[in-house]
């Protein structure tokens, strides 16, 4: 520790070194244990696009979503953010185990009306903020689940055509394929 309480690499160690080669650039689909089918695009190390294809708010898909990207360990990553909506987020990754583990924080007005944020966040993100504003926010609707990898690839970053249709536009038993 130094004398202003900052920590020093040499000394503490608090951040382990950080290779994100094993999720940067791929895509993966998964089922939560409560049913709900989704699927991740980790474009770069700050961004995802992603589509929701079953569940409380199946048929949402958005891209460009900022997130913080952070190896915790060997087969281990988490990915954070917050939503324009108001939902926050954060996924626990283990690729080589296919387990994840993820907790969705709802504001309430997303409990009580799921459907306002079913469709292309992208194209209607100052309604997003508006709805978040106005909420209610409270209580919190809190969704922890673990989830099952049912398909991982490696496609490679910044392409803009992995994530570009809507889930309901995708060929029937698209998101089912396992590997
Ligand atoms: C996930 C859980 C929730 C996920 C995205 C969300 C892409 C987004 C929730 C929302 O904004 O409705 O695993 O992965």
């Amino acid at each position: 520790m130094t004398a202003n309480g900052a920590f020093t690499t040499t000394v503490d160690r608090p951040v382990p070194p950080q290779d994100l080669s094993g999720i940067v650039g791929h895509r993966f689909i998964y089922t939560y244990a409560n049913g709900w089918q989704y699927e991740m695009y980790v474009k770069n190390d700050r961004t995802i696009d992603y589509r929701i294809h079953s569940g409380h708010v199946g048929g949402r898909w958005v891209k460009d979503q900022e997130v913080d990207l952070a190896q915790l360990d060997d087969d281990c990553y988490k990915v954070s953010w917050t939503e324009p909506t108001g939902t926050s987020v954060v996924v626990n990754v283990l690729p080589g185990k296919r387990r994840l583990h993820g907790t969705i924080f709802f504001p309430h007005w997303i409990r009580e009306h799921g459907e306002r944020t079913v469709l292309f966040q992208n194209d209607h993100l100052d309604r997003m903020r508006e709805y978040r504003d106005a909420g209610p926010t409270y209580p919190i609707y809190v969704v922890p689940e673990f989830a099952k990898i049912t398909f991982f690839e490696y496609v490679g970053q910044d392409d803009e055509d992995v994530v570009s249709v809507a889930p309901g536009d995708l060929p029937a038993g698209w998101s089912d394929r396992t590997n």
